[in-house]
């Protein structure tokens, strides 16, 4: 494919199946929270307390996955992450090994799910050996919850410690813990934001999808409302990167069916000139950059990218923050334009510098998935 070819396919995106398999690419390699806890320990509550979704604790928004879990994906419409919920731990006979495979090959980490005043975890402690030894999870953490039904702190610092003593001795190493309660008796909560954290630690995507920002103006806050659809198209780039012979061509598909689908929601037509004006009013620097990347043809994708960003970051790493970047940019491009109002140019630059540096932590993370 020419330069020009290339160039109309990022103006106007043909259908093409090439995108549909980054699409389901990305969808099987939702980075995974394992969810591992017996029936009440509260799986669910913690689903909802981190995700506000309120379906989650009368159990809708769950889908059967394998024979012992069930899978809820996050957020519901172009989900970004996965909540992998463990069913049948009542039992002692739980066995694993299916949702170790589920795990396999996706940026993952296990969230250990106990009742502080629940001493019996018998059947975790077991499917917590069968985990460790699988070597498929890396990372975890150990939720104690409805710290607060113990009344006494003494008792309750007992509780704690004996079911932590047990997680530390079937993992064979000093398991990281948060203490929560989700329903305290005035109605308010525990350590949520501790366990939020925490998990944004494990999969920095979850970080990008419940921080609460502090909106300077409405040009901010009406890009919040499309962020989530921006980070979808930028794992879907990331995704094509990871397929071979896909990702050269489907990026920048990717890219123009994004900007495609952000005009529609400001209200402009995004044809040919509009989208010239816009890679125009983003200065020449990044012209000449996009213009030297199409002619190189094999591992460096056609992206956008202000030159001096790229440094070693991997080629998925790369279509991910450019991805999430442009479509950043062109979001402050659109708002302003609807007005009739043009953004200088260096603005455009910083506003694009910023936001691929701030999915650095977050591509990292997608390119960890293999
Ligand atoms: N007080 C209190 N109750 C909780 C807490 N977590 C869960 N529960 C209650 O325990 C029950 C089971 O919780 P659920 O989230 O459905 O557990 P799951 O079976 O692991 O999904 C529900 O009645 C919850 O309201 C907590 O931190 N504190
Ligand atoms: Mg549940």
């Amino acid at each position: 494919m020419g330069i020009f070819s290339r160039l109309k396919s990022f103006i106007n995106p043909p259908k093409n199946p090439d995108i549909e398999s980054a699409f389901n690419y990305q969808m099987e390699h939702l980075p995974t929270l394992w969810l591992l806890g017996k029936t009440g320990a509260g799986k669910s509550s913690l689903i909802h307390a981190v995700t506000k979704d309120s379906e989650v604790v009368i159990g809708d928004g769950f889908r059967p996955c394998t024979r012992t879990s069930s899978s809820y994906d996050f957020p519901k419409e172009k989900p970004l992450m996965r909540f992998l919920d463990t069913r049948g731990l009542g039992e002692a006979d739980y066995d694993a090994t299916e949702d170790i495979a589920e795990c396999q090959g996706r940026s993952n980490a296990l969230i250990i799910v106990m009742k502080a005043e629940d001493p019996e975890q018998g059947g975790i402690i077991n499917a917590l050996k069968q985990i460790k030894k699988s070597r498929v999870i890396k990372a975890l953490v150990l939720v104690h919850t409805g710290v607060h039904l113990i009344a006494c702190s003494q008792e309750r610092e007992q509780c704690i410690a004996y079911n932590q003593s047990q997680v530390d001795k079937a993992w064979g190493s000093s398991v990281a813990a948060v203490n929560v309660d989700f329903e305290l008796e005035d109605g308010s909560s525990f350590g949520v934001e501790a366990l939020k954290s925490r998990l944004a630690d494990l999969v920095p995507i979850l970080a990008q999808l419940i921080k609460d920002e502090a909106y300077t103006n409405s040009e901010e806050k009406v890009f919040a409302a499309l962020k989530t659809e921006v980070l979808w198209y930028a794992g879907t780039a990331g995704a094509s990167d990871a397929i071979p012979a896909v990702g050269l061509v489907s990026v920048p598909l990717i890219q123009g069916k994004m900007l495609h689908s952000l005009a529609n929601q400001y209200g402009i037509d995004w044809d040919k000139k509009t989208m010239s004006e816009f890679i125009g009013s983003l200065g020449a620097g990044f012209g000449i950059q996009y213009a030297s990347r199409l002619g190189l043809r094999q591992l460096v994708k056609l992206i956008p990218v202000y030159g001096q960003t790229v440094g070693a970051a991997t080629a998925v790493a790369i279509s991910f923050c450019s991805t999430y970047a442009i479509g950043r940019v062109g979001c402050k491009y659109m708002y302003h334009k609807n007005k009739g109002e043009s953004v200088p140019e260096a603005e455009l630059k910083d506003i694009y510098r910023s936001a691929f540096d701030s999915m650095k932590e977050v591509a990292k993370n997608e390119t960890n998935k293999e």
